[in-house]
């Protein structure tokens, strides 16, 4: 690894897990090599953007609670295999610090993530490199690159499952995947037609977005502010809130923290995976940008 610019500190973090801390002139930002996982984004002068739970276990057996896990090379549980990890095992590796350097106003950090004897003996055994570079600034931009370094093709989902704090989620609308038909997985595996109008929360909402690349915006108006998220590179968006019986049934979630969190999640899953043949790649961009709520 490259000598690390001020702006970027290698430190110990929660849990006794390495953390990479970044101070860029318009904001801060942790990211922990456990998952590779931004545990918080904080522009200057704003409250943190990205959410954490309180509650959260930081050890080296388990995916950090908040912030953005990255779920790869599988989303949910992984078919046929109930012994693998949910989300797969990318949020429970521990990611190598390739690189850090100042850009301007922004910080860029890289880390990468390959196939290794655990991996190979997973329930996805290929061999792989990933790389995922977060850019530190008044946006946050996090893409994940994949390539294939097997000698066969192979077929992965990913996620960058992104938890999004807000003042209160029963007065959160999320817009731009209005008439985007959806799979509501409390209710069943079959698409639902798309709604005329925004998201909004009145109970447990676990919606699969597909054949999506819309900009996502969510209007928290209890916190004042509105948070849009760009992509490229991705075809699904997920969206999730627990409500109240999920969050109780979480260890590492507060009872009453489904208020103040909405997950907004830039992802290719299901219809969507990713085929790569040998040696070729995919990438994968979110961009995050905070603003104030503009009257509707
Ligand atoms: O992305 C939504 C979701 O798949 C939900 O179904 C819920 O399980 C959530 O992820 C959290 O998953 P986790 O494995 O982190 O508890």
């Amino acid at each position: 690894m490259s000598t690390l610019p001020p702006s970027v500190r290698l430190e110990t973090g929660r849990g006794g897990l390495p953390v990479v801390r970044v101070t860029a002139p318009a904001a801060t930002a942790e990211i922990y090599l456990h998952g590779a996982h931004v545990a918080s984004w904080v522009p200057l002068g704003r409250q943190p953007v990205v959410w954490l739970s309180a509650a959260s276990r930081f050890d080296a057996d388990s995916a950090i609670r908040g912030g953005v896990p990255i779920c790869f090379p599988w989303f949910g549980a992984r078919a046929g295999h109930p012994e693998a990890p949910q989300h797969g095992f990318a949020r429970l590796s521990d990611w190598e610090l390739v690189e850090a350097h100042d850009q301007g106003d922004e910080v860029v950090v890289r880390l990468r993530l390959t196939d290794s004897d655990a991996t190979r003996a997973s329930a996805w055994p290929y061999m792989f490199s990933a790389t995922f570079t977060v850019v530190v600034g008044a946006q946050l931009s996090m893409t994940l690159d994949v390539i294939n370094r097997d000698t066969t093709e192979f077929t992965f989902e990913e996620a960058l499952h992104t938890y999004l704090a807000v003042g209160d989620v029963r007065s959160t609308e999320v817009s731009g995947l209005e008439g985007t038909p959806y799979v509501d997985r409390p209710t069943g595996p079959d698409p639902l037609p798309g709604e005329p109008g925004p998201v909004r929360f009145t109970g447990l909402t676990d919606r699969i977005y597909l054949a999506t690349t819309a900009r996502t915006t969510v209007r928290d108006v209890a916190g004042g502010r509105s948070i849009s998220i760009s992509k490229d590179g991705s075809d699904t968006t997920v969206v999730w809130n627990p409500w109240v019986d999920n969050a109780r049934a979480m260890a590492d979630f507060g009872d009453e923290e489904w208020t103040g969190m909405v997950c907004v999640e830039t992802c290719n899953v299901r219809d969507d995976s990713v085929l790569l043949e040998p040696d070729q790649s995919h990438t994968m961009t979110a961009r995050l940008e905070v603003s104030e709520l503009s009257t509707p």
